[in-house]
């Protein structure tokens, strides 16, 4: 049975979504029992071991499809283990990319096909799906701008090495499935400054669950 809340972070490189997930579940945790902060590619050892290998761009040879089943497999190791078992208990789980990338990535400058991505999707989701996805919004140049200088020395890894027109593809993709569906999608500017990307996401968490703005552990 589900009682948790299931909220993930969207977007392209570098918009700030470790940086607002780490906010986010500090604010909830005065307030809520449980908060499951995790991440994609990864959650699990096993879906961690595949992001090594995908992000060092072993896979890359497999093509968009061959990269979006990884990607999938890793997801279906994650919601067993970690996902549906939180949201069991009641926790709020906030998540660090999730199927919206794959939709995205796989699927930006004719990689997978977007009906294929679907069926693949609904396979691997089983009935997991968002309450609720930010999509932060970064023109690529300055995304990527961030994402290098928090990189520093460190070599690109396989999605940050790709050139400028892949990330704007991206940008556009994650503002069609915001259009598409607009009740589970919030599109945040996350070019301003932390605080003020914060409080957007506070507000609109607020919106979708009143109840979090009054008493604190009322989730409990
Ligand atoms: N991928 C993933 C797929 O292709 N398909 C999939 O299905 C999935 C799940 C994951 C890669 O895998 C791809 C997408 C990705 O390329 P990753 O390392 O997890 O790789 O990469 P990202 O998710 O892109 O994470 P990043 O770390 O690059 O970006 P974030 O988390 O969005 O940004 P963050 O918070 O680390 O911030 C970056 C820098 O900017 C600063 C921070 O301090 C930091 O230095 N910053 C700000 N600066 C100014 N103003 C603000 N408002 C700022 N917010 C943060």
């Amino acid at each position: 049975m589900r009682k948790g809340r299931f909220i993930t972070f969207e977007g392209g490189e570098g918009a700030g979504k470790s940086t607002q997930i780490r906010r986010l579940a500090a604010a909830l945790r005065d307030r809520v029992r449980e908060v499951v902060v995790t991440r994609e590619p990864g959650g699990t050892p096993l879906a961690e071991k595949l992001r090594s290998v995908i992000l060092a761009g072993k896979a890359r040879d497999f093509g968009a499809m061959g990269e979006a089943l990884l990607f999938s497999a890793a997801r279906i190791d994650h919601i067993d283990r970690v996902i549906r078992p939180a949201l069991a208990r009641g926790a709020f789980v906030l998540c660090d990319r999730f199927a919206d990338s794959t939709r995205a990535y796989q699927g930006a400058r004719g990689g997978a096909e977007d009906n294929m991505l679907a069926t693949l999707e609904r396979v691997t989701l089983a009935g997991v799906q968002p309450d609720l996805t930010f999509i932060l919004d970064i023109a690529p140049e300055a995304g990527m701008a961030r994402a290098g200088r928090r990189r520093g020395q460190e070599a690109a890894d396989r999605f940050e090495a790709e050139d400028l027109s892949f990330h704007a593809q991206l940008r556009e993709k994650f503002l069609e499935i915001a259009d598409a569906e607009p009740e589970r999608c919030r599109v945040i500017d996350a070019a301003r400054a932390e605080d003020e990307v914060a409080a957007a996401l506070w507000s609109a968490c607020l919106e979708k669950w009143p109840s979090l703005g009054s008493e604190r552990k009322q989730w409990a």
